[in-house]
């Protein structure tokens, strides 16, 4: 992994993010000497396979794909940083990055597309600012979701709020639909859920350091959490046995409904991580 492949933001007081400049892959978030964010001790960079933990993006389609790779493309190509870190009036730091349609994915999804990718950096907050222009001359359709896998102390304690009432996708049960019954979801086993229209916010208990993070999304309505568990684990060559103990995946997205975009229109999300207590 080559300097000029990962791009530091850095507050100092052990408050950093780093961006892998393949599929604008955050691979680290240090909050105060902390990194919140998982991944995998035999993650492979060789800017061809998706790096396996950070923040991957996902688009222009989440899951099994019939034009190309699963999770589509954008996870897969190295992105263009259009702004280098640079430190606003307030001590933030932010950093923009962005990938445009080449012949390559044209050949797979024949549409014309920018997307933008705007990291900031706060004291105790990172916000990920996410645009999808259409710059072509057909609408097209797509789904995308934020990737993320977060650093916990052991999957087995950590608890996710807010999803209690709401429909979810059971990818462990052949797509069955069920009805969420607990206040606080937990994870004891291989879990592959889509919960879908879910709430602005979900709180992450006993994450790094025994901390809460606050995940805040914008138009992502739905929400993935995922966890390979032991056996499956076992099968992935680029994720620890063990791994999975140390990972969650709690995932912002627009994956139950294929978005249209309009000819010169943009779909603008945002996702946020606040460490709360
Ligand atoms: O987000 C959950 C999921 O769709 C799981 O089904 C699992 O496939 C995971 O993504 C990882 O996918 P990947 O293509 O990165 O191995």
């Amino acid at each position: 992994m080559s300097a000029t492949d990962v791009v530091t933001l850095d507050r100092g007081n052990g408050t950093s993010c780093r961006i892998h400049r393949f599929g604008a892959t955050v691979i680290s978030w240090m909050c105060k000497n902390e990194e919140h964010i998982f991944v995998s001790s035999k993650a492979i960079f060789d800017n061809k396979k998706a790096i396996r933990g950070g923040i991957p993006i996902v688009f222009p389609n989440f899951g099994p794909w019939e034009c190309g790779p699963q999770h589509g493309f954008a996870r897969i190509r190295t992105w263009q940083l259009s702004q280098p870190p640079t430190k606003d009036s307030t001590g933030n730091i932010m950093a923009t990055f962005t990938l445009e349609d080449t012949e390559d994915t044209r050949k797979m999804w024949n549409h014309r597309f920018k997307l933008t990718y705007k990291m900031t950096l706060l004291e105790e907050t990172l916000q990920m600012e996410f645009t999808i222009e259409n710059t072509g001359t057909e609408e097209f359709a797509f789904t995308c979701l934020l990737h993320t896998y977060f650093r916990v102390p052991d999957v087995r304690t950590v608890t996710i709020s807010s999803l209690k009432g709401l429909t979810y996708t059971d990818k462990v049960k052949d797509d069955a639909k069920d009805v969420e019954q607990r206040d606080l979801v937990s994870i004891q086993e291989n879990v592959d859920r889509v919960y879908i229209d879910t709430p602005t916010e979900h709180a992450i208990g006993n994450t790094a350091g025994g901390k809460t993070l606050l995940l805040q999304k914008y138009n992502l309505p739905d929400t993935v959490v995922w966890n390979p568990w032991q056996e499956k684990a076992a099968a992935m060559a680029d994720l620890g046995d063990d791994d999975y103990v140390t990972m969650v995946c709690v995932e912002a997205g627009a994956v139950a409904t294929p978005h249209t975009l309009a000819p010169s229109h943009s779909f603008q999300a945002r996702q946020t991580f606040v460490v709360s207590a």
